[in-house]
């Protein structure tokens, strides 16, 4: 029976598996570097007692899958964790070729090997890391009661702008796939679920080449009833994310400091709040030429993000009060005011979730929807979720793989996620 590399103890006959890292073939011994998903260990072939196993090591190619037995053992010259294996047994069970990537090797390139890259402790700690987040965010709102909807990704109308849609054809008619779950997760407030959250596939057809953009990403949404003011929405995001970073701190928090240099903080509570005209005048004082009614363009998030943060010393902060021309039609705007009762919350000075209270009043809504040049026709399934009764509720959409760039530093969201899809990536 196989044990896992982190598993095993000094004295235990084992069989472990894994890709070799390292081979290194000295005149009287050979040292092999394995490693798995727990970690690595040197294997040790003392070639004049085991000469049976050299025509096996002599076929090794780094990064070959194989499975060996022997003794674990003690010996405090071993760097790597101070125990060795003495093997008895190696079996070669999937041979590499020569790799086509290295550690020198551009991001492009390694993208298109990614089941090899996916191979450094890096990658596997993000994959961990994620897995955490999600782990934890699903607890978090299980303990709160929120059910778990798995909404249809492919749809007749999109939720957010018109500008970013990927078009299908659904049997004859134009079909799109899902920029939000946004309007089945509203559709559950009037179902009487009354706290809901989905993790799943977006899609953005935006033809954006950053560090923050993918055209399919993973979307952390929630929505829930009773809500009426936008301070319970943000409320409940800095509950839901100290949490989660603070399970993250307490596993991994040691393995990131050593393979990406960063510390996760988890953060104080409240998160720093901001309205938006006052971050306008942050940015008019720094000299950038913004109006209140614009929206942020790139500079200025970086502006207002390194600003704040320094100046908060925190790494969070919310920002509130948008005017409501440049929000989506579904929030609910603060009395007989031009603001919309949402806001965009900043990690490390970038977005990294948008949330609002949204209007539940069917004339209201139909107002809104159809002022920001929505067809009443094709836009009527979903203002229909509001005529048979909805308790007023709120919500926010927080992007996965861009949390997890930020908590470890990864310099592009194509390295946070799994397989990353942009305007000129469709493969692997
Ligand atoms: P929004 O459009 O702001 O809001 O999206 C929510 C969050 O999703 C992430 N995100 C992206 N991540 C990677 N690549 C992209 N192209 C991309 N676009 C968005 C960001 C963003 O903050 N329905 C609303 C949410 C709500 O109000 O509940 C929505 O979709 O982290």
């Amino acid at each position: 029976m196989r044990t896992l590399i982190k598993d095993l103890k000094n004295g235990e006959q084992v069989e472990i598996s894994g890709f070799i890292e390292k081979f290194r073939d000295q005149k009287s011994i050979q040292f092999i570097v394995l490693r798995d998903i727990s970690g690595a260990i040197q294997i040790t072939v003392d070639k004049n007692s085991n000469p049976q196993l050299l025509p096996i090591t002599e076929q090794f190619t780094i990064n070959s899958f194989v499975t060996i037995k022997g003794k674990v053992v003690e010996n405090a010259f071993v760097k790597l964790g101070g125990k060795e294996i003495l093997p008895t047994e190696i079996v070669i069970e999937s041979i590499a070729e020569t790799l086509p990537i290295d550690n020198e090797s551009n991001i492009d390139q390694k993208l298109d090997y990614r089941w090899i890259d996916l191979r450094t402790p890096k990658n596997a700690l993000m994959m961990k890391v994620q897995t955490l987040f999600v782990q934890s965010a699903r607890k978090f709102l299980c303990d709160a009661n929120f059910v778990e909807m798995h909404s249809p990704k492919i749809i007749s109308q999109p939720s957010e702008s018109g500008s970013d849609l990927f078009t299908l054809d659904y049997f004859g008619e134009k079909a799109y796939l899902t920029q939000s779950p946004q309007f089945y997760k509203q559709m559950a407030m009037s179902s009487g679920l009354d706290r809901i959250f989905e993790i799943g596939p977006v899609f953005r057809a935006e033809k954006s080449f950053t560090n923050r953009h993918t055209t399919e990403f993973t979307g952390l949404d929630i929505e829930m009833s009773w809500v009426k003011d936008v301070e319970e929405v943000m409320a409940f995001e800095e509950e839901l994310l100290t949490y989660s970073m603070k399970a993250i701190k307490e596993t991994y928090g040691e393995e990131i400091q050593k393979l990406f240099g960063v510390e996760i903080v988890v953060p104080k509570l409240p998160f720093p709040r901001l309205k938006m005209k006052d971050a306008i005048e942050i940015l008019q004082d720094l000299d950038y030429d913004i109006e209140f009614g614009e929206d942020f363009a790139t500079e200025h998030e970086k502006a207002l993000g390194e600003y704040l943060t320094k100046k908060n010393g925190h790494e969070f902060y919310f920002i509130t009060d948008y005017p409501a021309d440049i929000r989506a039609f579904y929030h609910m705007r603060n009395g007989n005011s031009n603001i919309a009762k949402g806001y965009d919350l900043y990690f490390k000075g970038m977005e990294i979730t948008t949330g609002a209270v949204r209007e539940h009043r069917y004339e209201i809504l139909t107002k809104q929807a159809l002022a920001k040049g929505n067809s009443q026709e094709k836009i009527q399934f979903y203002l229909d979720f509001f005529k048979y009764g909805c308790p007023p509720h709120g919500g926010f959409g927080l992007g996965l793989d861009r949390i997890t760039m930020l908590l470890l530093n990864i310099p592009s969201i194509k390295e946070s996620m799994y397989i990353f899809r942009g305007p000129t990536r469709i493969k692997p």
